[in-house]
C-alpha cells in the first residue's frame, strides 16, 4: 500500500433519503474539480453557496443549447492541506440528499478528473500522511458502527488516543521494573537493600492488576463493538418470541398459540444499559418430522452453541437443564409466570431461575439485568474465548508471562519475562506495523471515509 498522488471522490453520508448528502473529494486536483462543478475559486475558511454544474460534455451538446446544466445548489467548504482530514486539499459539497442528486455531482467530479475512492480510502490517507493513527483510524470505524453510546464512548476514547496512553503507561511500568531488575543482576547481591525483593514482587503484582483491569476494558470493547449474541431458547410455545417483542416493546416476532410458529430465527439489535445486544428468536427445540421445522431446530442450536448469553424458557416442571459447557452462559427463566398458582410458584422458586411473563411485564427488568450480569462477567472471564482482538491479547499475553514464567525470586527469568512484556507492550502503541494489517483494517470501512 503506498500513499498515491491521485484525487479521490466519493459520496460521505449513507446512501437512501436525506435533507442533506456530502460528497467528498481529496487530492492534489481537490481545488481544481470544486472550481469545474461550482464555477467559483475555493475559499478555504469560507462556507461558499454555489450551484453545481454538470460536465463539460453536456453544455457542449447542441441538444442543450442553454448553457451549462444546473444539477443543484449547495455549499462548497475547502481545506487546505495539511488541514483537513486527509491531510491533503480536500473539498466537501453539501448537496440535497436522496438517490439521484449525489450520484450526478459525483459523476460530474469524475468527469472533472477525480477518481472513485476505494472502502476506507479517505480514513488510509489521513493515517499515512500522519493525521491519524492506526488506533485512532480503527476507532474512526468502531465510531461509525457504533450501536449504543456506550460502544461509542469507547470508539472515542480510542480516537482521542487514550487507548494508546493506556498501552503507553503500562509499558512504561514494565520498563521501569525492568530497569530495575536489570542494574539489581549488575551488582553483587550482597549490596540490595534487604527489602529489594519484596517491593519488586509488589511492583510486579501492581503491574499485573493494571494489566488485568486493561485487559477487561479491552474485552469490554469487544462486545460493545462487534454486539453479544443473546439467543432465546427452548420448546414450542414457551413463549420465547412473545418475549423477543416484549424485550423490544414492539411486535416484531409473530405469536400464537401453535406450537412450532416461528421457523426460522428472527434478529433484532437492542440496546440493553449501553451494551448492544443481537437478540435471537429462535424456532422451538423438538423433535419433527416437518423437514423445514427440523431446519430450524438445527439452526437453533447452532446459535445456542455460538451465543454469549443463552435464555432458556421452559415451564416450570420442564425448564432443560443446560450443558455442562454452557451453564456459564445461560439464564434459566420460568415464562408465563402470569399462569402460575401462588403454590405451583412457590414449588417452582430456586434462586437459578427467574419468573417472567411476556403478558404482564413481570421480571422484564431482572431478566434485563441478568444478561447485563452475564456479559460483564465473560468481560471478565480471561482464558475462555478463542478470538481474542490484538490488543486484548496482547495484554493477555504479557499477563500470563507474569504469572507463569516469572517467580519474583528469580531475577534472571523475571527480568526476560519483563523484556518480552516491553516488547508487546511496546508494539501496541509503537510504530510496527504490518501491510497485511492496514489493508485489513481500511477494507472495512465504508467508501466516502
Ligand atoms: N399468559 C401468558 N401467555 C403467554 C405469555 N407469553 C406467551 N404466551 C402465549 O403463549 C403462546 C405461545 O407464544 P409464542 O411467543 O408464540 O411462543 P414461542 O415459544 O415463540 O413458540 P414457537 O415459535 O412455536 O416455538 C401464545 O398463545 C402466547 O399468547 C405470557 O407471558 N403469559
Ligand atoms: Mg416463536
Amino acid at each position: 500500500m503506498v500513499a498515491r498522488n491521485d484525487t479521490i471522490a466519493a459520496i460521505a453520508t449513507a446512501p437512501g433519503r436525506g435533507g442533506v448528502a456530502v460528497i467528498r473529494v481529496s487530492g492534489p486536483d481537490a481545488f481544481v474539480v470544486a472550481e469545474r462543478l461550482t464555477n467559483k475559486k475555493p475559499q478555504v475558511g469560507r462556507v461558499q453557496f454555489v450551484s453545481f454544474r454538470g460536465t463539460d460534455d453536456r453544455r457542449q451538446a447542441p441538444a442543450d443549447p442553454c448553457g451549462p446544466l444546473i444539477l443543484d445548489e449547495g455549499l462548497l467548504l475547502s481545506f487546505k492541506a495539511p488541514h483537513s482530514y486527509t491531510g491533503e486539499d480536500v473539498v466537501e459539497f453539501q448537496c440535497h440528499g436522496g438517490t439521484v442528486t449525489p450520484q450526478r455531482i459525483l459523476a460530474a467530479c469524475l468527469a472533472a478528473g477525480a477518481r472513485l475512492a476505494r472502502r476506507g480510502e479517505f480514513t488510509e490517507r489521513a493515517f499515512l500522511n500522519g493525521k491519524l493513527a492506526l488506533d485512532q483510524a480503527e476507532s474512526v470505524l468502531d465510531l461509525i458502527d457504533a450501536k449504543t453510546e456506550r460502544a461509542a464512548d469507547v470508539a472515542l476514547k480510542g480516537l482521542t488516543g487514550q487507548r494508546d496512553r493506556e498501552a503507553q503507561t503500562l509499558y512504561e511500568q514494565a520498563i521501569d521494573i525492568s530497569s530495575e531488575v536489570e542494574h539489581a543482576l549488575d551488582i553483587d547481591e550482597g549490596e540490595l537493600p534487604e527489602s529489594f525483593l519484596t517491593s519488586l514482587a509488589a511492583r510486579v503484582e501492581e503491574l499485573k492488576d493494571s494489566l488485568r483491569s486493561a485487559l477487561v476494558r479491552a474485552r469490554e470493547g469487544k462486545i460493545l463493538r462487534e454486539g453479544a449474541l443473546v439467543v432465546l431458547a427452548g420448546p414450542p410455545n414457551a413463549g420465547k418470541s412473545s418475549l423477543m417483542n416484549a424485550l423490544l416493546g414492539e411486535h416484531r416476532a409473530i405469536v400464537s398459540e401453535v406450537a412450532g410458529t416461528t421457523r426460522d430465527s428472527i434478529e433484532e439489535w437492542l440496546d440493553l444499559d449501553g451494551w448492544p445486544v443481537r437478540l435471537v428468536d429462535t424456532a422451538g427445540l423438538r423433535e419433527t418430522a416437518d423437514a423445514i421445522e427440523a431446519e430450524g431446530v438445527r439452526r437453533s442450536e447452532r446459535l445456542i452453541e455460538k451465543a454469549a448469553v443463552v435464555v432458556e424458557l421452559g415451564s416450570a416442571d420442564a425448564v432443560r437443564q443446560p450443558a455442562a459447557d454452557r451453564r456459564e452462559a445461560t439464564i434459566t427463566v420460568v415464562s408465563k409466570c402470569d399462569l402460575l398458582s401462588a403454590s405451583a410458584r412457590r414449588d417452582a422458586t430456586d434462586s437459578q431461575r427467574l419468573f417472567v411473563s411476556a403478558k404482564t411485564g413481570e421480571g422484564l427488568d431482572a431478566l434485563k439485568q441478568a444478561i447485563v450480569d452475564k456479559l460483564v462477567k465473560r468481560a471478565e472471564a480471561f482464558d475462555e474465548e478463542q478470538s481474542m482482538e490484538s490488543r486484548a491479547a496482547a495484554y493477555h499475553e504479557a499477563l500470563s508471562l507474569l504469572t507463569s514464567d516469572a517467580p519474583a525470586a528469580d531475577l534472571v527469568l523475571l527480568g526476560n519475562a519483563l523484556h518480552r512484556a516491553c516488547e508487546i507492550l511496546g508494539a501496541e502503541f509503537g510504530a510496527v506495523y504490518s501491510e497485511d494489517l492496514l489493508d485489513r483494517l481500511f477494507s472495512r470501512f465504508c467508501v466516502g471515509k
